[in-house]
């Protein structure tokens, strides 16, 4: 069994969402035509109370970009963004939702992010996406989506670790560039722990 792993594809990281990623609503498309060619299509879905503490509204005494330490991590302050039962936390409309198997969702205790679909960043909770492509006996996993260099790769390196042959589909990404060159090291990171990028 192979499956289609779809990162985040929500208004809120379209142009025009709070966490905008730079032509991020383009990739919708390309997930559309692909999913006929796998067995099994899964999303993950970011999901925030309004009080997650990756928000830079929750630290006055801090800005957008700015690290905090969070659960014992570093933590990048975000916009608030894809908040529960929000418009920016739904996925694009033009997303075939039909042919979605299960969704999983993540960030949802506000004193840990979670920027990979199968853990939380300190890796102590699972979503219940790795067991669930398990029990579905899937060896391969295909990824694309939003952020190339955080939801996506997080994702992708999960994968690999997880044993599964991981792929990325990289004209079905688009990355944040928080810092220049961002999303480029994000491929590399991914293909040097043996994520297979496919142009
Ligand atoms: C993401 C930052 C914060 C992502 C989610 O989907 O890549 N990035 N939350
Ligand atoms: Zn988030």
């Amino acid at each position: 069994m192979n499956a289609l792993i779809l990162v985040d594809l929500q208004y809120d990281f379209m142009p025009g969402g709070s966490l905008a990623v730079p032509e991020g609503d383009q990739v919708v498309p390309i997930a559309n035509q692909l999913m006929s060619d796998f067995d099994l299509i899964v999303a993950t879905q970011d999901w925030h109370p309004t009080d997650h503490q990756s928000f830079a509204s929750q630290h006055p005494d801090r800005k957008i970009g700015e690290q905090v330490e969070l659960a014992g991590l570093e933590q990048i302050l975000w916009p608030d963004h894809c908040v529960q039962g929000t418009r920016g936390a739904e996925f694009h409309a033009n997303l075939n939702q039909d042919q979605i198997d299960r969704i999983f969702t993540k960030g949802t205790d506000r004193l840990v992010d979670s920027y990979s679909g199968f853990y939380d960043n300190g890796h102590q909770k699972s979503t219940g996406l790795g067991e669930y492509l398990q029990e579905q006996q899937v060896k391969s996993v295909t990824v694309l989506g939003l952020a190339a260099d955080y939801c996506v790769k997080w994702t992708a390196l999960d994968a690999v670790k997880l044993g599964f042959e991981t792929r990325l589909i990289q004209h079905a990404c688009r990355g944040v560039n928080l810092s220049p060159g961002d999303v480029d090291r994000a491929y590399r990171e991914m293909q040097n722990a043996g994520v297979k990028i496919i142009e």
